[in-house]
């Protein structure tokens, strides 16, 4: 209790070759908050190697998703009463000062604050389908939000307010991002989008493979169709 700290989550899968210097550069360019790495069940030495960079890590016992490891991060950070978490990348793609700038949005009233590639397409792009995907994603979303989203699979965001508890307590399974902004939007919570730069992973290999990223599409797809049809059938 009595934290009056930010809390950065980093988010570490198989991770070891690059969350060393992903702390390193945390802990130099982002000073004011506290560090948790939360590894989920790695079976390299990914723990070992944040530790040793000085994080404190909370550790998986076998690998629960990315989900269910920002939910971890957000009940560390209401333990230990930090008014602001920000959600980071393991792998080195998250920008330090991009975080800042999420984070004072959160100051600013924020509950929910998303660091979108494409507001003003500088930085790390990601690969043509990929983009396409996210294209596809952002007007689904958008429409379901009735606020306009151009970066919904961003996992660079920042959580205040109600937010804290609200997605501590619930998140949806698998890749929770897109879900989460409709979830957010329903549950009346302020979210914004701010630019950020993102950048090539440091080192290490992508977890989505071109069969994950097609599961990954089809099953966002459906969770998005049936939040629409809940969505109906309340109104
Ligand atoms: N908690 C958790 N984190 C994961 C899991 N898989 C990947 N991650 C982390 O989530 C972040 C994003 O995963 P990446 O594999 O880099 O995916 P990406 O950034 O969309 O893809 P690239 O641009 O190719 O790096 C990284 O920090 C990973 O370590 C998982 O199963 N559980
Ligand atoms: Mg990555």
């Amino acid at each position: 209790m009595g934290e009056t700290r930010p809390l950065a989550v980093l988010l570490a899968y198989e991770e070891e070759a690059a969350i060393g210097r992903t702390v390193e550069e945390l802990r130099r360019e982002l000073p004011e908050a506290a560090l948790l790495v939360v590894d989920d069940g790695s079976s390299d030495r990914t723990a070992a190697a944040a530790r040793a960079a000085g994080a404190r890590v909370a550790r998986h016992p076998f690998n629960l998703g990315v989900a269910a490891a920002e939910a971890t991060g957000l009940r560390y950070a209401l333990r230990h009463g930090h008014p602001a978490v920000v959600r980071m990348d393991g792998d080195g793609q998250h920008d330090p000062k991009s975080a800042r700038e999420l984070l004072g949005a959160v100051e600013r009233g924020a509950e929910l604050a998303v660091g979108s590639r494409f507001l003003e397409r500088e930085g790390f792009q990601s690969s043509a389908a990929r983009r396409a995907g996210n294209a596809l994603l952002a007007r689904i979303v958008s429409s379901l939000c009735g606020q306009s989203v151009t970066d919904p699979t961003s996992g660079l965001r920042a959580f205040g307010g109600r937010a804290i508890p609200f997605f501590a307590e619930r998140f949806p399974h698998d890749y929770p991002e897109p879900e989460s902004l409709v979830w957010a939007h329903r549950a009346g919570l302020c979210v914004e989008e701010i630019p950020v730069q993102m950048r090539p992973r440091l080192a290490g290999r992508s977890s989505l493979t071109p069969w994950k990223s097609g599961y990954y599409m089809v099953k966002v797809t459906l969770a998005l169709g049936l939040e629409l049809a809940r969505g109906r059938s309340r109104a």
